[in-house]
């Protein structure tokens, strides 16, 4: 442990979105906030100022962001769309700089999208000019899945790729010499807990179960981001939403996990027996989608009975055999999952299922049966849009079909973009979209 009430300072930040169009779906920094707990926990003073979040009064754990509109970024000028810079104003997160209480032994800035750098970019260089003697050290999702681009563009001093937990605190002492005491190597069991309570807006609490999938579908970067798929104890995850609810009352809780349903006899399943038998007044949210094929009767009934009121479900598609692009679901696993999901109480608007549209070569007609399934069997449709990931599996394929150079720069990601389309068409977008609704088929 540092000794001393004054150990060095750190500060964490999470960037703005820049997007055309982005939803705070129950969004929250949580690796920033792990990395944030782990260095409190050894004595660092840490604070974390979070860029995309929404301002105190907005109501309830989601919502829309405010937005600023920006000039489109040159590459992607002349798409009928209109990019903004979501998140708190820039007269708020200058104000959080500037109340900082003092400056920092090193910025630790984490990153989401890929095509979302410019937000990274931009918090970097606010950071820059308050605290111009700070080393900053970028990590997360974009830094991990484009190393280069970051270390080029993003003005870091130093860009971690991977998890942080293993390599942050000989990367502190090594940067800004603090002589950090050697960690036991953590596993997922003996990490503090994220340091949540250091965020402003404490509506709703992250929540993460396991690192990592043991599937690796064509599209997904779970596999690069997190090599091994580990899970904690049961015991753990519950003692965790017993210490929010008794500390800040939280009551929404939204999952993150990959695979949150995978072996769960032996893993949900007794969390939600804790939750029920401590009688938690919880409610809970999968925005991340659930493994379709392995939900039974059993597991829906726990799902019901711990009070899901969000539930998302990882369709992507009802094409079979080799027109899929992953290995998570077989023939009937819908059926199967809905009829069980709604003997247990839950109704066709609190059952989203997501399908993925704009994949190379996926013809329109595939998203639209796709959706006449999901509504036929009652349930609502949510389309999600592809976004090409380097080094993933579908990646050669996508850089092959996309208008744009997509391995030139990580702005052509963005699935508002359709990249894989032969051109962006709100006509064809907005046909799929009305149909998603229940209002094309009906005009017919
Ligand atoms: C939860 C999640 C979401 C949540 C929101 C999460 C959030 N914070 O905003 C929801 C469900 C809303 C979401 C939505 C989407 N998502 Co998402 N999401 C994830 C998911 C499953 C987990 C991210 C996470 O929080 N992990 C848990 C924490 C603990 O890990 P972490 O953040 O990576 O942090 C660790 C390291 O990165 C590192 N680290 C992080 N920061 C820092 C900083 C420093 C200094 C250091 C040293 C280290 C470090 O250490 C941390 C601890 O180990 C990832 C997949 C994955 N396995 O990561 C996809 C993922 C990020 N999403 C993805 C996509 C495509 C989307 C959508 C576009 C889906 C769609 N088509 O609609 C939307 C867009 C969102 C929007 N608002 O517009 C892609 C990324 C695509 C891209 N081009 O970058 C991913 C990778 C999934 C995939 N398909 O492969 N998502
Ligand atoms: S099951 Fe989901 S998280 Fe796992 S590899 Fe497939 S898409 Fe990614």
């Amino acid at each position: 442990m540092l000794m001393g009430r004054t150990g060095p300072f750190i500060l964490c930040l999470n960037p703005w979105v820049y997007d055309f169009a982005a939803h705070d779906f129950f969004a929250r920094p949580l690796g920033l906030l792990y990395l944030a707990g782990l260095l409190r926990s050894v004595g660092f003073q840490v604070a974390v100022l979070d860029c995309a979040s929404r301002p105190p009064g907005s109501r309830g754990p989601r919502g829309r962001w405010p937005k600023e509109s920006l000039p489109t970024p040159l590459p992607l000028q002349g798409l009928p769309r209109r990019y903004s810079r979501y998140g708190l104003s820039m007269a708020q997160v200058q104000d959080g700089l500037a109340r900082q209480p003092r400056s920092p032994d090193a910025v630790l800035v984490t990153s989401l999208m890929t095509y979302w750098y410019p937000g990274v970019q931009a918090g970097i260089a606010l950071v820059r000019q308050h605290f111009p003697n700070a080393p900053v050290i970028l990590g997360g999702i974009y830094a991990t899945l484009c190393p280069e681009h970051a270390r080029n563009y993003s003005g870091a001093d130093y860009v971690h790729t991977g998890p942080g937990e293993e390599g942050l605190l000989s990367l502190l002492s090594d940067l800004i010499g603090l002589k950090a005491p050697p960690l036991e190597l953590p596993d997922l069991d003996t990490l503090p807990y994220p340091a949540w309570d250091l965020l402003a807006d404490r509506r709703m609490l992250p929540l993460v179960t396991s690192r990592g999938c043991p599937l690796s579908c064509d599209y997904c970067a779970s596999r690069l981001l997190v090599s091994r798929f580990r899970r904690r104890q049961p015991d753990n995850v519950i003692a965790e939403l017993r210490y929010w609810h008794k500390r800040f009352g939280v009551t929404d809780v939204a999952f993150y996990d990959d695979a949150l349903l995978y072996g769960a006899d032996d893993h949900l399943l007794p969390v939600l027996e804790g939750v029920v038998r401590l009688e938690l007044p919880l409610r809970f949210h999968t925005p991340n989608g659930l493994h379709v094929s392995l939900i039974d009767r059993r597991l829906a009934g726990w799902l019901k009975r711990a009070n899901f009121a969000t539930l998302r479900l990882g369709l992507e598609t009802t094409a079979t055999g080799a027109d899929r692009r992953d290995r998570k679901i077989q023939a009937g696993d819908l059926e199967k999952a809905l009829a069980a999901l709604r003997e247990a109480g839950f109704k066709p608007e609190d059952l989203g299922v997501y399908l993925l549209m704009g994949l190379p070569h996926q013809e329109d007609e595939e998203v639209a049966e796709s959706i006449r399934q999901v509504r036929r069997l009652r349930a609502t449709p949510v389309l999600a849009q592809y976004s090409p990931i380097p080094q993933t599996a579908l990646w050669d394929e996508a850089v092959k079909v996309s208008r744009y150079d997509l391995a030139a720069d990580p702005l052509y990601h963005n699935n508002s973009l359709f990249p894989c389309w032969p051109e962006f068409s709100w006509e064809r977008y907005t046909r799929l979209k009305n149909l998603a609704a229940g209002r094309d088929e009906r005009r017919k």
